[in-house]
C-alpha cells in the first residue's frame, strides 16, 4: 500500500482535474466504485476535498444526525490525522466548506433506509428521512474517498481527500440483507463478530443472524439454565465431528457468550444499523441441549444400541443417535425449559426476530418414545410429522409471547404453519414459493446461491449475482419477500480469516443483489466496479478470495 500513497496524491489531483475539464474518464470510474452500485448516480464536474477545515455540521436536536456525523468525522479523522468536529445547525443547506447530515427537507418516500447525497466542490449534503438512510449516507461518502480512508492510523504521506461531485438517490430493494454466523460449529470470539459487523455495514447489509446452538456446542448464556453452557458448551456426545476436514476440533470450545458481551454486541450493531436474529435452533441440531438436560430425551435413546461417537451408526443407532440430537416434543418439561430460554433471548436481543431453527428433524427417535406417541394421541396428531408441526407452532406462540416474530428454516412449513412465521427458504426457492403461496413472509437463502460455506467452484461470485429472489413470482407474492441472506455454516470455517474467504467477493454480490432493482443489475459493471472495491478491502485487510 505504502507504494501506491504517491499515486494517489496524482490521483486525487487528477480527478480534480480530469472531472473539472468533464469529461468522465477511468479515474472518474475508479472513484465511483460504489458497491453496492446506488439505484440513481449522476457524476458532475469537480470533486470536493476534505481538509482539516472541513466543518461537519448536523442537525440541531437530533441524536440520529449527531451519531451519523460523528461517524463521519471518526472514519476522516482516523485515516486523515485531521480533528474535525461536529457541530449542529438549524439550515437546512450547508454553508460554504461543510458536510451537512441533516432530515430537514428529506423525501418521506425515500423510507427507513433510503437517502440523498449531494457533492459539489463547495460542499456535502446528506439528506435523508431516518438515521439509517444518514448513516448509508455515510457509507457511501466513505466508498467514494480514496481506499486510504480505511486505514487505521493516520497516513503519513499527503493525499488529496477528494470526494468526487455526484448527485445521489439512493433506497434499498429489500429490507432484509443478511448473512449468518454459526458460532456453534466454530466459536468466534467477539473481535470477529464485530469486525464482521464492520464489513456488513460497509455493503449497507442489516441483519446478521447468529446461529448460537447445534450439535456442536450452546453458545449463549441462559442464567436460568447454566448447564447449557457449563456443559452445552463442551457439544454433545456424539456430535459430528469435523476434525475429518483437518481444521483443527470443532466440537464444543467451552466458550460462550455471556449477557454482557451480547449487550455490547447488540449495541455494536445498532450503532451500524444492524439488526442481531438470534438462532436457538430446534427441535433438531440439538445435541449440546441435550448433553446438558438429559432428562430431557426422549425415552428411545435407551430402546436402541448407542451410536458410535462421531457417527450415526447403523439403522438401529440411528434411532438413539437421533434421540441424542432431537428434543422430545412429548415431554411438557422441554416447553417450559423453551420459555425460559426465549424468555432471555427477548431480554437479550430487541430486535423483531427470533430464529427457532426447525430444519433436518429427522423424527426417528419421535417414532420410538413413548412420551412423544402418547402426545400424538392426546392431541388427535396423525404422525410424528403434525408432531413436529404441533412443536413449531407451540414455540412460535412463546416467541410471540415476548412480543416477536418467529422465523424458521423451510421445514417449518410441513404439517401446517402458524400464519405470522417468516420462513427462511434454504432448500432451494420452491419452499419460499411454497410459503408464499401460504401468504407467509420469506427470506430467501437457498443453496443454490446463498451458501457461503460451500466452495467458490461450486457458487462462484457470477452466480450469487445472478440470484433472482422474486423470479416467477406474482406482484402479491413478491411483496412478501423481506430479501436475502448468505449462510456461513462454519464446520469448515474454523476462524475470522476462513471467514473472510468464503464470505467475500460473494457478500458484495449479494449487498447488490439485496440493494439495487434488478433492471440496473450489471455483472460487467459490477466486476469493474468490484475490481477497484478491493483495493479498499486490501487496505482493510479483508481475506478474500482472489
Ligand atoms: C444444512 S441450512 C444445515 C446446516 C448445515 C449446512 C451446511 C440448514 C437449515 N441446515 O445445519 O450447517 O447445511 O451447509
Amino acid at each position: 500500500m505504502r507504494n501506491n500513497r504517491g499515486l494517489h496524491l496524482i490521483i486525487g489531483f487528477s480527478l480534480i482535474c480530469f472531472a473539472a475539464t468533464s469529461a468522465f474518464g477511468e479515474e472518474t470510474a475508479k472513484a465511483l466504485s460504489l458497491i453496492p452500485k446506488p439505484v440513481k448516480l449522476e457524476p458532475r464536474k469537480g470533486a470536493f476535498v476534505v481538509t482539516a477545515n472541513t466543518r461537519i455540521l448536523v442537525e440541531k436536536d437530533s441524536p440520529e444526525a449527531a451519531k451519523a456525523g460523528k461517524q463521519l468525522a471518526g472514519l476522516l479523522n482516523r485515516a486523515t490525522g485531521f480533528e474535525l468536529k461536529t457541530a449542529e445547525t438549524d439550515d437546512a443547506q450547508p454553508g460554504k466548506g461543510a458536510i451537512l447530515l441533516t432530515r430537514r427537507e428529506a423525501k418521506s418516500e425515500l423510507g427507513n433506509e433510503g437517502y440523498e447525497l449531494a457533492v459539489s466542490p463547495g460542499s456535502i449534503v446528506i439528506r435523508a428521512p431516518k438515521g439509517a438512510g444518514l448513516f448509508y449516507g455515510v457509507q457511501t461518502v466513505r466508498q467514494l474517498l480514496p481506499p486510504e480512508i480505511e486505514s487505521r492510523s493516520p497516513v503519513a504521506q499527503e493525499i488529496a481527500w477528494a470526494i468526487p461531485c455526484v448527485q445521489i438517490e439512493d433506497q434499498p430493494r429489500f429490507e432484509w440483507r443478511g448473512l449468518l454466523v454459526d458460532s456453534a460449529r466454530h466459536f468466534f470470539p467477539m473481535d470477529s463478530l464485530k469486525r464482521f459487523l464492520d464489513l456488513m455495514a460497509l455493503h449497507k447489509l442489516n441483519m446478521l443472524q447468529i446461529h448460537f446452538t447445534d450439535d456442536q456446542s450452546w453458545t449463549l448464556q441462559i442464567d436460568s439454565c447454566p448447564k447449557l453452557t457449563s456443559v452445552g458448551s463442551h457439544g454433545g456426545p456424539f456430535a459430528m465431528d469435523t476434525t475429518w476436514l483437518g481444521l483443527g476440533k470443532g466440537i464444543g470450545s467451552g466458550r460462550y457468550y455471556t449477557k454482557d458481551d451480547i449487550r455490547e454486541l447488540v449495541a455494536y450493531a445498532a450503532d451500524r444499523h444492524i439488526t442481531l436474529v438470534p438462532e436457538i435452533e430446534m427441535p433438531a441440531h440439538a445435541g449440546s441441549w441435550l448433553a446438558a438436560h438429559p432428562e430431557l430425551l426422549c425415552t428411545s435413546h435407551a430402546k436402541f444400541p448407542e451410536p458410535k461417537i462421531g457417527t450415526a451408526g447403523d439403522a438401529t443407532q440411528r434411532i438413539a443417535w437421533t434421540a441424542y440430537h432431537e428434543l422430545c416434543p412429548g415431554n411438557e418439561a422441554t416447553y417450559g425449559m423453551v420459555e425460559k430460554i426465549i424468555a432471555e433471548v427477548a431480554e437479550m436481543f430487541p430486535g423483531p426476530y427470533i430464529h427457532l431453527g426447525g430444519d433436518e428433524a429427522s423424527k426417528l427417535g419421535w417414532k420410538h418414545c413413548d412420551r412423544c406417541q402418547a402426545r400424538i394421541k392426546a392431541e388427535g396428531l396423525k404422525d410424528e410429522g403434525e408432531l413436529q408441526s404441533y412443536f413449531i407452532k407451540r414455540v412460535g406462540k412463546i416467541i410471540e409471547g415476548q412480543g416477536r416474530k418467529f422465523v424458521g428454516w423451510d421445514e417449518i412449513l410441513q404439517g401446517g404453519l402458524a400464519p405470522n412465521a417468516v420462513v427462511m427458504s434454504w432448500r432451494g426457492v420452491r419452499p419460499g414459493w411454497e410459503a408464499l403461496k401460504e401468504g407467509h413472509d420469506v427470506v430467501f437463502s437457498p443453496t443454490t446461491y446463498c451458501y457461503f460455506d460451500y466452495t467458490y467452484a461450486r457458487i462462484p461470485t457470477a452466480l450469487v449475482y445472478a440470484f433472482e429472489p422474486l423470479e416467477s413470482l406474482t406482484a402479491d407474492q413478491a411483496r412478501h419477500v423481506k430479501g436475502v441472506q448468505g449462510n456461513l455454516w462454519s464446520e469448515s470455517i474454523p476462524d475470522l480469516n476462513r471467514l473472510e474467504y468464503m464470505a467475500f467477493p460473494r457478500a458484495c454480490a449479494l449487498a447488490e443483489v439485496a440493494w439495487l432493482p434488478l433492471a440496473s443489475r450489471n455483472w460487467q459493471d459490477f466486476q469493474k466496479r468490484l475490481s477497484f472495491h478491493l483495493a479498499r478491502l486490501d487496505v482493510l485487510k479483508v481475506n478474500y478470495a482472489r
